[in-house]
């Protein structure tokens, strides 16, 4: 019997059941045809653990895991009387996994942060050819914000600053971000001032990023910090370290070294893989390396010699946030999403598949032991135990030996395709590259450049307001269907969208990060606004780390007036319809924390801990002005967001039908003193 039990095939997804998007089906059916498995197929053999996944097992010590599951008595209002072996109730244990989460995210994103600003030094020090200051605009905008100053006095005149030594200064002072020993995180003051105010008198200002994280650790171990309330205080102090702390500097040294995007041209799903090019897929998140690799396989040299192999060029795709970094400042087109990155190595065109930190799949080195593929692993802190996996490890002293080596292994691999090449020929168009700076341009003109615009027309009505849609892809719900449901129904609803991450490629895959999707699937009002501008109603602003241009762009929307003094009262909201990353919910507790109310889909990591989840979804509104909340069916989850966003209109008296006029800084005072 046990034999017969061991020996029954594994389930296999269903393609259709498991995809919204045809590319993703059709490369699914084409897998499990070639006997491989991908991660559709396996979470139908793998359930999740019932006790875990309501954030109630607690394994922080040798004497459990203690599972500590919901009853339904107390569901209905029974006394909960659970406790751990040590006595930690449900409400510790839930609190203490959640903070232990956000950490970890924190970790992930300030991590990638601390890279980026060590690259930043340097190329400040000009050690490395590979990098250099390219865009000294964001240097001057982003060096006060360090203390840095972009003038010197000298013999009573005001002169320019050698802008050589305000870079060295700039990365010097973001790389003591993540370790000094006294003070408060510079970046915190960039927030409104009744934002900032509130955080101090909170007590939850990041003192320096290491020391938020390693303070969870201690404080989530046994025996230490056992109420929910002043655990979550330090989750929220761990999350403002990383949306206003790392990520917020990623972003800014990433733009300062590699260029800020602004809106530009390309396409999106497997479909632009070409079977006549050497195609190398990019995958993982720190745009370090594939930033040089972009720049090497654009040389005459590299596509010379792929020529030379019998291929007609080099075809870039990214998976995941390096996908998304490469297209904003490159248009390198998007391969696809979290669940795609498997599919991109079944087509059997994916020469080489070079990988570096987080949301890389060790599968992935089964899949291509199926096929060609060369899978280069290229980060010290993340290497694969399969033999068939190769290490080049990437340094940025010699960044462009590193990326030429890469190129040319794929370059030669070509040679080595099988006949089994199938490529699907889904691709959309979509314009990308958006971030603060493009929107103050697109929606305030060159010589009005600035947020009054999207202000006005929010007043007016004719922006309903602003949803923030971001995250994962998450194999227990149906790929891509939360992201565009949730999206397709606010803009129809005339809620802009806000996009980053993998909802931002599922946006591109279903064509709508184009100005055209307005005419189709916008309300009137948002409409007009886009085709006036000719922008799309889905604005992509990046990657992950790249959330922290939202918190900029809502800052904008502060300053610009008319929509209240703090984040708090801006008619906006956050979601993440199909997360599953420890990031997701870290940037969850910064956006909350920063007075937004966010909406997360397909599960959430509390639910066995009412009281604490409450906490969460009631008591945080009393506390920062935003809270949290779980909606599985997309429909309801934007309905969600947008009841929220009307509730803000109305608090700011914008809810009536306006006449639509275009606003002056004076109307828009009235209306705040109002
Ligand atoms: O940081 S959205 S699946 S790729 S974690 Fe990962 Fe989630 Fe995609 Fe980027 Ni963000």
């Amino acid at each position: 019997m046990a034999d017969e039990k061991e020996k029954k095939a594994p389930k296999l997804a269903d393609p259709v059941a498991a995809s919204v998007d045809l590319a993703t089906q059709v490369m699914i059916k084409r897998a499990q045809e070639l006997g491989i498995d991908t991660a559709f197929d396996r979470a139908e053999n793998m359930k999740p653990c019932n006790i875990g996944n309501q954030g109630t097992c607690c394994k922080n010590c040798g004497m459990g895991p203690c599972r500590l599951p919901i009853t339904k008595g107390i569901e209905a209002g029974e006394v909960d009387n659970r406790k751990g072996i040590c006595g930690a109730t449900a409400n510790t244990i839930a609190a203490r996994n959640f903070c232990r989460m956000i950490a970890a995210g924190c970790a992930a994103h300030s991590d990638h942060g601390r890279n980026v600003a060590e690259v930043f030094l340097s190329a400040a020090r000009k050690e490395s050819d590979a990098y250099r200051i390219k865009d000294t605009q964001k240097l001057l905008a982003v060096a006060p914000h360090f203390g840095v100053a972009i003038t010197v006095e000298k013999d009573g005149e005001t002169l320019d600053r050698d802008l050589d030594e305000i870079a060295l200064e700039v990365g010097e002072k973001a790389l003591r971000e993540w370790g000094k020993d006294a003070g408060e995180l510079l970046y915190l003051k960039r927030a409104p001032k009744p934002r900032y105010d509130l955080w101090t008198k909170l007590g939850v200002k990041p003192r320096n990023i290491d020391r938020e994280i390693v303070e969870i650790m201690h404080r989530t171990a046994i025996g230490v910090d056992q109420d929910y309330k002043n655990l979550m205080k330090q989750g929220t102090r761990c999350a403002l370290a990383d949306g206003w702390g790392g990520s917020m500097m990623a972003t800014d040294l990433q733009d300062i070294m590699f260029g800020t995007p602004y809106p530009l041209q390309s396409e999106a799903n497997l479909g632009v893989m070409k079977e006549d090019h050497v195609n190398i897929i990019i995958h993982g998140h720190e745009p370090v390396l594939s930033e040089v690799i972009v720049a090497v396989s654009q040389t005459k040299e590299m596509l010379d010699y792929a020529k030379q192999k019998g291929a007609k060029g080099i075809q870039l795709g990214g998976i995941c946030c390096t996908a998304n970094e490469i297209l904003q400042r490159h248009g390198v087109p998007l391969a696809g999403t979290f669940l795609q990155q498997e599919l991109a190595i079944v087509t059997g065109a994916c020469d080489a598949m070079v990988v570096d930190v987080q949301c890389v799949f060790q599968n992935l080195a089964n899949v291509a032991k199926c096929f060609h593929t060369k899978l280069i692993t290229t980060h010290p802190i993340a290497k694969m135990e399969q033999d068939n996996v190769l290490h080049i490890e990437f340094d940025e002293h010699h960044a462009l030996e590193d990326a030429k080596r890469i190129v040319k292994l794929a370059i030669d691999n070509f040679q080595n395709r099988g006949a089994d090449v199938m490529i699907p020929q889904q691709k959309s168009p979509m314009i990308a590259g958006f971030g603060v700076e493009s929107i103050k341009y697109h929606l305030g003109g060159s010589f009005r450049g600035d947020y009054f615009t999207l202000n006005d027309n929010i007043i007016n009505g004719r922006i309903r307001g602003i949803g923030a849609v971001v995250g994962c892809n998450n194999v227990r719900t149906k790929h891509n269907e939360g992201h565009l449901t949730v999206v397709k129904e606010l803009i129809k609803n005339d809620v802009i969208v806000l996009t980053t991450g993998c909802n931002a490629i599922a946006c591109a895959m279903a064509g709508l990060l184009t100005p055209e999707t307005a005419q189709v699937h916008c309300g009137p009002g948002l409409a007009e606004v886009c085709e006036t501008v000719g922008i799309p109603p889905v604005l992509h602003l990046g990657s992950c780390v790249d959330n922290s241009r939202i918190l900029l762009a809502a800052t904008e929307v502060v300053r610009a007036g008319g929509l209240g003094k703090d984040l708090s009262e801006v008619p906006a909201a956050g979601s993440a319809p199909e997360w599953m990353s420890e990031k997701a919910i870290t940037i969850g507790q910064y956006v909350v924390a920063s007075g937004v109310y966010t909406v997360f889909g397909t599960t959430f990591p509390t639910t066995g801990a009412p009281v604490f989840q409450d906490y969460l979804f009631k008591e945080h509104e009393k506390i920062y002005g935003g809270m949290w909340d779980f909606e599985a069916d997309p429909i309801k989850h934007a309905h969600k967001m947008i009841a929220h966003i009307d509730k803000k209109r109305k608090a700011l008296g914008i809810d009536k039908a306006r006449e639509r006029v275009l606003m002056d800084m004076a109307d828009r005072q009235k209306l705040e003193v109002a």
